[in-house]
């Protein structure tokens, strides 16, 4: 909710923020396009060159019963603004100003800075750093308070890891209010995969007023998107639907859901709990008029605070209702392999690891990369930075250098779980602040300045303080945490009883969820994994919500497999059943070698196909230039790289994976083809006498280029002469090109079904510019019959099919 904040017209926005439903405005580019904004024209540039027509649009949605307008500076942001004369606060404050002009004779009204996404994609996956979003969104926020606006509204975000650069640059540079909202596709899913959950939990830990979803779909494919959000939102929830889908009529673009359409829907939201209601992209001063008429009918209702506790990466939430494993292979103690990757920094070796506690069954992992002689605060955050972009698990960072906690929980793209807190009084106040600024949940160790106390009861006592502490600071009861600290049986056989005991009791007396490291109580006893579990079946009974445990030993996982039977949390042993029905092998065989596997400290995964799915990038590198002792190139791309993308296809497909993790494949992929490329020119060419000229291009709308960049150096290595013209290439170039090199062969590839059309309207462009040139195509997506549909002279499978093609074209 509103934090307390000095400017008097902020205030009121706070005073009647969740008490009663406000109003935005509509769309204001759609608007422009129809009173004549070119293609390609920024519309900010319409703030200055027709300041009435912004003023006027302005008016008339106030006029319509809005109470707040959204500036005309949704791309006013420095990259955009480039092609523009003014500054980011030229356009800022010439927006804001016309504003209130508009503004002036409607009062208890407000005016929101209107900031859309950068346009950039955020490292690893994109160029853009975190840091330098951060300082992008900065200017936007600063200009927008300074020029006087009220609130500030983050829209139509789909990347949540830039959101949450833009939310701090607002938190920590303005006193404003923040209201975000996400645009979502029909999958509940934005584009970048970030979810539902996912954005309440994050945004809410990170405090902002308002959250909710605009643009995307019309108001009625939204329905299941809101009601979701209304089950998760504790803050009021935003919705700006479109007026429906965009239809090309002609050259004009219309929508498909018309003002009453739209405005009987709004009213559905309102009538769900919806907050703030208004309009996105096709909307109109009609359409906010009539929402504004029917919402009145409809009594408000206050936002209710949820209490589940929920950590979250940007694609995968996990709520603490059933058992939660949180991996502990990421912490080098005792780990040589893993400490020595930390010290070379081999980024590909932590991902693998976490790769193989995913598989294995772990929900959230725990990160810690503390060495006495490393630079823990760069390394965690870049083993956060790195593992998220590739793992959908939420992650546990964990460290005890407070300059490492807070880098690492900076940069992280969701709401993680902080390790640790605990009861003296300089952690307390060092570490609790960070918790409640980034808005992580925060684990709680019950020890302090006396060390860890004997009896469960005085755990309890500093678990109390710990909770007290952190509610202090602001951070609700279902964010905390509590790890009563498990002693080794070894040493300490009489205090296991009293850890068992103090997760009881502070269950009970305290209501948070708790956490134990189970198999520390084994240190220094043989058959390790004996203990470990049978600890693990007597915490479990006490209330235990979170192990942190090592995946992969089988033993732990069958009792917390036989535990979910038992306790009924594995509704008609469904789970257990499917997993155990036909398995034969004796889990005490397993257990050994689950425990053999953890002393041998899990070993690297040699495998290319494998590197690529995962997106190693130099674990790619590696693995092809080992493969290359023994096969050729080609077999490597045939039998390696186009299985392996294939395979990522597929996930990205039925969304095991998302973009960002497509990316990654990607980029390995072409690590391992850029092994490749120099045996392929080195070999022998042959077959070509004279140098055929080979013009290629990945068609228009579509930027796939991994397969043609293939096909262009095979051709390359027999002989042809090629001109590649890279990927999302219009006709016209293609046209210029084969006119002006005397090009005979063009080849063309697309990989998506929607680039197939304008692969055939390239080449019906080529035939009438270029009757002459012959016209070779290829992409997963074609096959014969689709190569004649588009018009095309030939179809070829693959690289060597097409220089096949070429030899008989230059033969004949
Ligand atoms: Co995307 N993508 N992708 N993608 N991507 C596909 C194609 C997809 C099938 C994945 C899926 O959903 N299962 C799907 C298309 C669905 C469809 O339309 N049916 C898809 C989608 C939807 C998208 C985006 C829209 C995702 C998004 O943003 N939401 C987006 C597209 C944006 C756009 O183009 N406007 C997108 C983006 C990307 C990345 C950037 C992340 C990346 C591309 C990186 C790059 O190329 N620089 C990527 C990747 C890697 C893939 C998959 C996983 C792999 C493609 C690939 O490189 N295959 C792909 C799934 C799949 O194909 N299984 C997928 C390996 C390559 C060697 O094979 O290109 O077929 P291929 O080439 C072969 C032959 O076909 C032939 O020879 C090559 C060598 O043997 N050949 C030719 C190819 N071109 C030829 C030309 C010739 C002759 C032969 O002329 C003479």
């Amino acid at each position: 909710m509103c934090a307390p904040i000095k400017k008097e017209e902020i205030d009121v926005v706070c005073d009647v923020l969740g008490k009663k439903h406000l109003f935005f405005d509509g769309a204001m580019g759609t608007v422009l396009q129809n009173k004549g904004l070119e293609l390609g024209e920024l519309p900010e540039s319409h703030n200055f060159t027709h300041p009435d027509e912004i003023e006027t649009i302005y008016k008339e949605y106030l006029r319509a019963g809005a109470h707040f307008i959204t500036t005309n500076t949704f791309g006013a942001n420095r990259y955009k603004a480039q092609q523009s004369p003014y500054t980011v606060e030229e356009i800022i404050l010439k927006a804001t100003t016309l504003a209130q002009n508009a503004k002036a004779s409607f009062p208890g009204t407000y005016i929101a800075l209107d900031v859309g996404p950068s346009g950039k994609i955020l490292q690893p996956v994109g160029d853009v750093s975190f840091d330098e979003a951060y300082d992008v969104f900065k200017e936007q926020v600063v200009a927008g308070e300074k020029a006087g606006c009220d609130v500030i509204l983050f829209e139509t975000f789909t990347d949540l890891y830039e959101l949450k650069a833009a939310v701090l640059a607002a938190k920590e540079n303005t006193t404003l209010p923040i209201f975000c909202t996400m645009s979502f596709e029909a999958n509940g899913r934005t584009f970048f995969g970030t979810s539902i959950e996912s954005m309440v939990l994050t945004l809410e830990g990170l405090g902002v007023d308002a959250i909710g979803v605009n643009c995307s779909l019309g108001p009625k494919q939204l329905k299941p998107i809101v009601a979701q959000i209304m089950e998760l939102a504790s803050v009021p929830v935003m919705v700006q639907p479109n007026a429906g889908l965009p239809l090309m009529q002609g050259n004009e673009t219309r929508y498909d859901v018309l003002a009453d359409e739209f405005s009987d829907c709004m009213k559905e939201f309102a009538d769900m709990g919806v907050s703030i209601l208004g309009g996105c992209c096709g909307t109109t001063q009609e359409y906010i008029e009539k929402m504004t008429q029917k919402v009145k009918s409809s009594s408000y209702q206050r936002p209710t605070k949820k209490q589940k506790t929920g950590v979250c990466s940007q694609s995968k939430a996990v709520y603490f209702e059933d058992v939660v494993i949180i991996g502990e292979r990421l912490n080098p103690t005792g780990k040589k392999l893993l400490q020595a990757a930390i010290r070379n920094k081999d980024i590909d070796y932590v991902i693998t690891e976490a790769l193989n506690q995913e598989e294995q069954g772990a929900h959230i992992l725990d990160v810690n990369m503390g060495l006495p002689d490393i630079d823990e605060v760069a390394m965690l955050k870049e083993a956060v930075v790195e593992l998220q972009s590739i793992i959908n698990l939420p992650l546990q960072i964990d460290s005890s250098n407070i300059y490492a906690l807070e880098a690492a929980t900076r940069v992280y793209n969701g709401k993680p779980i902080i390790n640790s807190v605990n009861g003296k009084k300089e952690s307390l106040e060092t570490v609790l602040p960070i918790a409640k600024k980034y808005g992580a949940c925060v684990l709680g160790l019950t020890l302090d300045e006396r060390g860890i106390p004997n009896s469960a009861e005085e755990r309890l006592e500093i678990a109390k303080r710990i909770v007290e502490a952190a509610q202090a600071f602001g951070i609700p009861k279902r964010d905390i945490l509590i790890d009563c600290l498990v002693v080794t049986a070894s040493a300490q056989q009489e205090l296991v009883a009293e850890t068992l005991k103090a997760v009881r009791l502070i269950k009970q007396e305290l209501g948070v969820k708790t956490v134990l490291g189970v198999s520390n109580v084994s240190f220094g006893l043989p058959n390790r994994p004996l203990i470990n579990k049978t600890m693990l079946a007597m915490a479990l009974m006490q209330g235990l919500d979170a192990p942190i445990m090592n995946p992969g030993d089988e033993g732990m996982m069958e009792t917390i497999n036989a535990y979910r039977v038992l306790i009924g949390k594995d509704k008609d042993s469904t789970a257990y059943i499917d997993q155990y029905l036909d398995k034969k092998e004796s889990s005490i065989n397993a257990t050994q070698k689950a425990y053999v596997a953890e002393q041998t400290d899990n070993a690297k995964n040699h495998d290319l196909k494998q590197a690529i799915i995962n997106g190693l990038k130099e674990e790619s590198k590696l693995t092809t230039n080992d493969l290359l002792k023994t096969l050729s190139a080609l077999e490597i791309i045939e039998g390696y790289i186009v299985p392996a993308l294939n395979e990522v296809g597929k996930r990205y497909e039925d969304q095991s994976i998302y973009l960002p993790q497509l990316i990654k494949s990607a980029e390995a992929a072409k690590r391992s083809f850029g092994e490749l490329q120099s045996e392929l020119l080195t070999n022998n060419a042959e077959y070509a006498k004279a140098k055929t000229k080979v013009a290629l291009a990945t068609v228009y709308g579509d930027i796939h280029d991994i397969g043609k960049n293939i096909v262009k150096v095979i051709m390359e290595n027999y002989n042809f002469d090629v001109l590649d013209l890279g990927k999302d290439v219009p006709s016209h170039k293609i046209i210029k090109t084969v006119k002006e090199h005397q090009i005979e062969i063009v080849g063309l590839s697309a990989l998506m079904t929607t680039t197939v059309n304008s692969m055939k309207e390239t080449i019906a462009e080529l035939r009438k510019e270029c009757p002459k040139v012959k016209i070779i195509v290829g992409g997963a997506i074609l096959t014969k019959e689709l190569s004649e549909y588009v018009g095309a002279d030939f179809y070829a499978k693959d690289a060597m099919e097409t220089v096949k093609i070429a030899k008989k074209i230059v033969e004949k």
